[in-house]
């Protein structure tokens, strides 16, 4: 196990440790949206540390699909290199955890079918794209 390193975004952080304190049952939901987030716990890909990155919950049957979206800021999030460099993650859902696997989502076909469901549960991941010209990376998490 190693150590926590929390987001150094203050909202973020607050969402994270009010998440995680209450056993995944307030602060499951992203600021005025009451949409619902998960947490990804993540290994950071130089400090070896452990990372919690709340993402917007998109499902595809057991499976989460993560997108590095970041309000369509020109570079990618940093835990976007984190799962590329070590993709054993955990998925808190609410009240329940799992341990997952990450792969990026390369296949065409692949990714226009998890970004459908994605923009299906969170209409803003049109904007971010059109936003940026970098292509939002795509993740899927699969149980391990
Ligand atoms: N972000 C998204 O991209 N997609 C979403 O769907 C999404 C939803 C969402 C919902 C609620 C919420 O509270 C936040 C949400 N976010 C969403 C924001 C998301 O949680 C992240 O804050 C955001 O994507 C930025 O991710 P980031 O990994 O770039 O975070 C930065 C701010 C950060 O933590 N930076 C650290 C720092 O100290 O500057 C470094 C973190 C890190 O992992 N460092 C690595 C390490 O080894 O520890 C190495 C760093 C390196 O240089 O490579």
């Amino acid at each position: 196990m190693t150590d926590y390193i929390p987001s150094p975004v203050e909202w973020v952080r607050k969402q994270v440790e009010l998440y995680e304190s209450s056993g995944g049952t307030e602060g499951t939901t992203l600021l005025n949206t009451g949409l619902p987030v998960v947490i990804v716990t993540n290994t950071g890909n130089k400090s070896g540390g452990t990372r919690k990155t709340p993402l917007m919950r998109v499902k595809d049957g057991d499976n989460y699909v993560l997108v590095g979206s970041m309000g369509g800021a020109p570079k990618n999030p940093v835990w976007v290199y984190n799962l590329r460099t070590n993709p054993d993650v955990q998925v808190r859902d609410l009240t329940e955890v799992h341990d997952m696997r990450v792969r990026e989502v390369t296949d065409a076909a692949e990714r226009a079918r998890l970004w459908e469901l994605a923009v299906a549960a969170y209409p803003p991941y049109q904007d971010y794209q059109q936003r940026t010209t970098r292509k939002i990376p795509i993740f899927v998490a699969e149980p391990a």
